[in-house]
């Protein structure tokens, strides 16, 4: 009788325990974005945006977190809100399968006891697990019917134009603009490290380039960033994300560009994701030497004592305008990504293809050059420094489209190794199960 009991009480107290266990956050990471489309929500379908708010648990309370949800209309372009070619969806801002509900990461919690969620006339909880280590957290979206609670006062990203066109996007650690390059969103122009617009580390960077050799045939066209056309047409500045439709396109030759169409650039606190449709509007000759197209992020002369180091090359090399006899040696292969860093921060950038045969042709490599002496047009400051990023064979390619994506992540107080973070985003990411409330 009394062991009896003793096990009853042992596997009463195991069960309350684990379940305690169970409903605690354990997930550790914080920068990834959370995108969610409609058609996963299930029971809110239908609902009005303006009614639903996002909720977790933050110390044994359900409170509301920032989140956005960005519509999109039926042929599937963003319900962009804000610029000179604005869209809308077609049914009165409710939510449907192919719009997105987005958050951060680092903005869930605890999984929440079954009473704390009656007082919610609709809900459903959102599990997110960490594919690596298993580690959980939780977020509740709830449709209310008539008293909706105040939006979370946080705004993570921001884009400002000016008058000329220009813009700066502000995110977590940086801000990032295009004022010295006209009329080309592609080319970033600045990149300055800090909290808040007061108090920012110099600019860094002096331009993103973008180069394209191609050969058509057998006649050779080279293309610099400065003949690319490429305008934020319209866009959506939300608290979790800034989407913008980046309109590009590159005269080719004889009346045919390159055309990117549907692109976008999408801002998180963290840094920008850049997909990128290019459209070829004809074949490219299978010619020696290759057709290579460059994308690669050029420093100022400002970025004293600043490193790179890749993929292939763990062991940083000095970024001084001279080309040391360790960065003659670097292995090119193709990266998987690229850091420069310093004492006011550091960039990690990735360039990815849906198909990955697009990085492992012959001429696929990395894209390196510290020769201060040699110039680099158009640029703003002369020369290589540090020039960094990723050379990509076009030749043979056929007339279609071809998928990537462009990724920049800034972070001030940069430590070596601290890419990790980053990489885990696109290579790790987070696993979504929606359940439905009671
Ligand atoms: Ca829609
Ligand atoms: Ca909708
Ligand atoms: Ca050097
Ligand atoms: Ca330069």
């Amino acid at each position: 009788m009394r062991l009896s009991l003793l096990i009853f009480l042992c596997l009463s107290f195991s069960t309350a325990w684990g379940e305690e266990k169970l409903s605690r956050k354990t997930l550790r990471r914080r920068l990834d974005p959370i995108v969610v489309e409609g058609k996963a929500l299930g029971p809110m379908l239908g609902q009005s945006i303006d009614k639903l708010r996002l909720f977790a648990m933050k110390r044994g309370k359900l409170t509301v977190v920032p989140f956005q949800i960005d519509e999109k209309t039926p042929s599937g372009n963003y319900a962009f809100d804000k610029g000179a070619d604005t869209k809308k969806d077609v049914d009165n801002g409710a939510l449907d399968a192919n719009d997105e509900l987005v958050f951060m990461v680092r903005d869930s919690g605890g999984q929440a006891p079954p009473k704390s969620l009656k007082a919610f006339p609709k809900f459903v909880e959102i599990r997110l697990t960490d594919p690596k280590d298993k580690r959980v957290a939780w977020v509740y979206l709830v449709a209310f019917k008539k008293k909706v609670p105040a939006l979370a006062d946080v705004d993570y990203v921001s884009i400002q134009f000016d008058k000329g066109g220009f813009f700066n996007i502000q995110g977590k650690d940086f801000i990032t603009g295009n004022k010295r390059s006209l009329g080309n969103t592609l080319r970033s122009t600045s990149v300055r490290f800090g909290e808040s617009a007061k108090k920012l580390s110099p600019n860094v960077i002096d331009c993103i380039k973008t180069r394209a050799k191609l050969f058509y045939f057998a006649i050779s066209v080279e293309r610099y960033g400065t003949e690319m056309r490429a305008v934020i047409g319209a866009y959506i500045d939300g608290p979790i994300r800034v989407l913008a439709l980046n309109v590009v396109e590159v005269y080719l030759i004889w009346g045919f560009w390159i055309r990117a169409p549907n692109s976008l650039i999408k801002y998180y606190d963290y840094g920008s994701e850049m997909p990128t449709n290019m459209k070829l509007p004809l074949n490219i000759d299978s010619a020696n030497p290759a057709s290579v197209a460059r994308l690669s992020m050029d420093l100022s002369p400002r970025a004293q004592s600043w490193r790179f180091y890749n993929s292939w090359n763990l062991a940083p090399v000095k970024v001084d305008g001279v080309m040391s006899a360790k960065e003659k040696a670097l292995k090119m292969s193709f990266p998987k990504w690229n850091v420069v860093y310093g004492a006011e921060g550091g960039i990690v950038q990735r360039l990815r293809f849906e198909k990955e045969e697009m990085t492992s042709k012959r001429f696929c490599r990395l894209f390196y050059k510290d020769a201060l002496h040699e110039r680099d047009e158009p640029e703003n400051e002369q020369g290589h420094f540090g020039n960094a990023g990723f050379e990509v064979d076009l030749s043979g390619l056929k007339a279609g489209v071809y998928k990537g994506c462009y990724y920049t992540y800034f972070k001030k107080s940069f430590r070596y190794g601290d890419e990790r973070f980053y990489l885990d985003i696109v290579d790790q990411p987070i696993k979504v199960k929606v359940s439905k409330g009671f």
